[in-house]
């Protein structure tokens, strides 16, 4: 047979942490897989995006057998400040629910899966731009395309689309089946990474009369920081200077005065959008992760959200190829939706607690603030933000 035409098990479109995460976890289980990715993995191992991840993705790491570098150099952090101009809130995670979260890059989850992707020995086709095909049949399904302009076909019994928003594999499922319940948010982030000292220990969401800030971390010496910015901007229009003048002006003043600043070594803008689709199963497609949802980043909660996704599906395949058990599989989107539609609620509500969202509306200004002094008397309200933030059950 030509290496270009596989027989596996599942076809996995995307070889971001989800598509990757998934073929690791089947690989474990005896299961066959190959990866379909858009763009080089050169590029994928590039991308800056999440900073904390819940304990059930770290244990989910652990589950895939890459949990060393996460427990060795991630941060724990058994807290955050959510701040008002001045005034300032701790939320003492571990105090409310015993639990922590951890501070490691999205970046270096991606390198760890592509290590044992390799070492695994599983087939990536990358480069395949938009090229990927999914057809599907009564026992059988294909995915066919280019990869760095090379014909190459996967058959499989199932695919898995993990193919983020932009992918291909959620436009397979008909008009007439596919629910999409959407809501694009006015306003962006402008994100920037610098090799500075973090602003504090932990990590600090600042809201301000002018809008939202947040102060995160890689390490002691690298730090994230973003800002609420227009939809129209390009991060060209924004200067370093003009930055960190920004940051300051809406995080409070005896950090601003003390924290250090420097050149971004990456500026970035993204748009804000809570996106879900229903179902998230057709035929012998399963969606999974930023293909199926979007949440905006302000609870930190989609690659989270990707992680439960890779747990309950590869929960159902184990089943369906090692018990002849297709019970999970069949439940998997009514399950994985009952978790994702929680999460879209907190990451919902924690944007509207944050976000300024129209220069007119002095009303919502006034509940924003209500809601920041309801937060700091009520230990009932900080318990609820604290148990989503390190993650519900799953
Ligand atoms: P990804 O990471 O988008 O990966 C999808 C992969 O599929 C490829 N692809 C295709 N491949 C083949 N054929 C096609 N037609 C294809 N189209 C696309 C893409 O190239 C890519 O490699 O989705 P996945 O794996 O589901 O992972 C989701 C996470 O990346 C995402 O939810 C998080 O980054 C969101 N997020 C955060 N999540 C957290 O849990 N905690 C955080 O602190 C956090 N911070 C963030 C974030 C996302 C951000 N941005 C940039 C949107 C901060 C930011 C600023
Ligand atoms: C990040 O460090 O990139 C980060 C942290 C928390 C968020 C979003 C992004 O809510």
């Amino acid at each position: 047979m030509n290496s270009n035409a596989l027989n596996v098990d599942v076809a996995i479109v995307g070889a971001g942490p989800s598509g990757m995460l998934l073929a690791r976890l089947l690989k474990l289980n005896g299961i066959s897989s190959a990866l379909v990715e858009r763009q080089s993995i050169k590029h994928v191992l590039s991308r800056i995006r999440a900073g904390v991840l819940e304990q059930g993705s770290v244990d989910m790491m652990k589950l895939a057998d890459i949990g060393d570098r996460v427990s060795s150099e991630g941060d724990q952090h058994a807290g955050f400040s959510i701040t008002y101009g001045n005034d300032s809130l701790r939320i003492d995670l571990e105090k409310l629910t015993g639990k922590k979260v951890t501070v490691y890059g999205q970046t270096e989850v991606t390198k760890d899966l592509y290590k044992v992707v390799q070492q695994d020995g599983i087939p990536l086709f990358e480069e395949t731009g938009d090229s990927p095909r999914i057809e599907m049949d009564n026992d059988h399904a294909t995915v066919s395309g280019t990869s760095n302009g090379v014909p190459f076909s996967i058959q499989a019994s199932f695919v898995a689309g993990c193919d983020g928003f932009h992918g291909v594999a959620r436009k397979t499922i008909p008009d007439n089946v596919r629910k999409d319940f959407e809501r694009v948010y006015p306003f962006g982030w402008l994100g920037i990474l610098s090799e500075t000292k973090p602003a504090d220990h932990e990590l600090i969401y600042a809201s301000d009369d002018e809008g939202f800030a947040l102060c995160s971390m890689r390490n002691e010496r690298l730090s994230r920081y973003y800002v609420q910015c227009s939809t129209q901007d390009k991060a060209e229009d924004w200067s370093d200077e003009r930055f960190w003048d920004v940051l300051r002006a809406r995080i409070p003043s005896k950090i601003a005065k003390h924290m250090e600043t420097g050149p971004s070594i990456e500026k970035s803008i993204a748009p804000l959008r809570s996106f879900v689709c229903e179902p998230i199963q057709y035929k012998r497609l399963f969606l999974c992760g930023d293909a199926a949802h979007i949440v905006p980043p302000t609870g930190a909660k989609g690659l989270n959200l990707a992680f439960s996704d890779v747990y309950y599906l590869s929960k159902g395949l184990i089943e369906y190829f090692n018990d002849n058990n297709e019970t999970a599989l069949q439940n998997y989107s009514t399950t994985a939706l009952a978790r994702i539609w929680k999460s879209e609620r907190f990451s919902w509500w924690m944007t509207s607690l944050l976000h300024k969202f129209d220069e007119q509306d002095s009303f919502s200004d006034r509940m924003r603030r209500a809601e920041f002094d309801f937060l700091m008397e009520s230990e009932d309200y900080q318990r609820a933000l604290a148990n989503n933030y390190i993650g519900l059950p799953y």
